[in-house]
């Protein structure tokens, strides 16, 4: 950014307190200024602000919310052989190479009280396996299954992108190809105060914040990593958050209901807890299948109960999906239509006259559900939450450490029993991916096996 440009876009935007700070640097300070602020979007930071200021935020239309379509978990003849038929789909999908995976880690772990990136976070039960191994040895695992290397691709953010590919490095990548594996910084946009102020982090800084996992529909466009997995061959993208060590990496289950729907945008949803639990719902709004954030949503459609008592709106957003490659260039192709989602928090913004003062920032981000609305078809399939979904959020009570390793306990200790093998009450099991990823690889593993498990037990590499 030149000084021209800075100076017109302070003035534009009436930001005096940054233009007499920015007047006041040496001339070295102006260059470190000028360099770091280039890359951020002010334009589109303030016409955010602008628009967050005429429009109520909040629940959407309340009388548009009604149940989505939502395929349960098959009981049936028929619906298993379903399945049946969609896992074939799926398994052809990753022969042929046409899948891809996507981790959004650009957050940080600060709820977790764990500096770095939150994929090095170790989690497993006996060997503390971190997240991100978990993953890689996951999709180096279905590579080898399928004989075909499903490239990965991560998205971090600006905090922590050089972290996360160092850790990468430092382990070889896990046993994938590193060729195999791409990372993206998503976009950060400037934080600006309800009064329309632009803040500053330190001295030559701004104060930015992620644009959202939503940027990283908009970031795989930008990085030219679409164009280039389309390239491959690559057709379909298997999204899922770094906070999930229970996420079945790839599902050929999933891509094949995906692929036989000829859905654009798919979700695995769970049955929500309780009212309370804060994830996204799998609604239609509109006639338009959507997912709205429970802190949207509002109390009434939160708790609505059908007429046996159960939660009305009973699909909780896992945040695993499957999108066609096709549908994300076409969201972005006329520029990115994703709608932005203001949040205010407090942060530690520079003073001018040097030092640090707590202020108001509002942050305005992308949410990737948002993308369902603009899909032709779209699928929504129920799973077992104990089997897909125990994310790591916070340091304790529910979504932490102790809750997602004992879900990772729990789940190998049913696979080992389902296959014959007896388990004693207090053993803590851990299965490597590489050993077996899922419960049917396990028990054609151990097939004609006497085992019996009485204490904490590794089976892996
Ligand atoms: C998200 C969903 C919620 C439910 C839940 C499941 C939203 C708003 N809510 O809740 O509906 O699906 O997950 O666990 O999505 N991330 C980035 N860049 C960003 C922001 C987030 O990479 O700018 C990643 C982050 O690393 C994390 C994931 O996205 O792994 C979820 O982000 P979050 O923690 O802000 O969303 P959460 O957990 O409140």
């Amino acid at each position: 950014m030149t000084e021209e440009i800075l100076v017109q876009m302070l003035r534009k935007y009436r930001q005096s307190s940054i233009f007499a700070h920015y007047a006041s640097l040496s001339q070295e300070k102006k260059v470190v200024f000028l360099e770091e602020s280039g890359q951020f979007d002010f334009d589109l930071a303030f016409s955010l602000y602008g628009d967050s200021l005429k429009t109520k935020a909040g629940a959407a239309g309340a009388d548009s919310i009604d149940p989505a379509p939502i395929l349960t978990i098959p009981r049936t003849a028929e619906g298993i052989a379903r399945k049946e038929e969609a896992l074939r789909a799926g398994e052809t999908l990753l022969r042929e190479g046409k899948v891809a995976v996507l981790i959004v880690a650009g957050g940080q772990g600060s709820r977790l009280g764990f500096e770095g990136p939150k994929g090095a976070f170790p989690i497993s039960p006996i060997k503390g396996k971190t997240l991100f191994r978990l993953f890689c040895e996951s999709l180096k695992a279905m590579s080898l299954l399928y004989g075909c290397p499903i490239p990965l691709v991560i998205m971090t953010s600006r905090e922590n992108d050089l972290d996360t590919r160092k850790y990468f490095d430092s382990h070889r990548y896990f046993g994938l190809e590193s060729g195999n594996v791409d990372f993206f910084q998503q976009g950060m946009l400037p934080t600006v105060t309800p009064e329309g102020e632009f803040l500053l982090k330190d001295e030559t800084h701004f104060f930015t914040n992620p644009d959202g996992h939503g940027g990283s529909l908009k970031g795989i466009y930008d990085s030219g990593l679409l164009d280039r997995l389309m390239s491959r061959g690559v057709s379909e993208l298997f999204y899922c958050q770094v906070d999930n060590p229970l996420v079945r990496m790839a599902d050929p289950v999933f891509l094949g209901y995906h692929h036989l729907k000829g859905s654009e945008m798919s979700t695995k949803v769970v049955r929500r807890e309780n009212i309370e639990e804060k994830v996204g719902v799998y609604v239609t709004v509109g006639g338009k299948e959507a997912i709205v954030e429970y802190s949207d949503l509002g109390g009434k459609h939160m708790e609505a109960l059908d007429d046996k008592g159960n939660i009305l709106y009973w699909g909780g957003n896992t945040a695993i999906h499957i999108l066609s490659l096709e549908f994300v260039r076409r969201l972005n192709s006329h520029g990115f239509v994703l709608p932005y989602h203001r949040a205010s928090r407090p942060v530690d913004a520079w003073k001018p006259e040097g030092g640090f003062e707590r202020a108001e920032g509002w942050k305005f981000e992308t949410f990737v559900f948002d993308a369902i609305p603009f899909a032709g078809k779209t699928c929504a399939i129920e799973v077992s939450r104990e089997e897909e979904f125990s994310p790591v959020k916070n340091s304790e009570g529910p979504d932490s450490p102790r809750t997602a390793s004992e879900a990772m306990n729990r789940l190998f200790r049913k696979w080992l029993e389902d296959s014959g093998v007896s388990v004693a009450p207090g053993a803590r099991v851990e299965i490597s991916p590489l050993f077996a990823v899922d419960r049917e690889r396990l028990a054609l593993k151990l097939a004609g096996e006497k085992i019996e498990i009485t204490r904490d037990t590794y089976l892996g590499d």
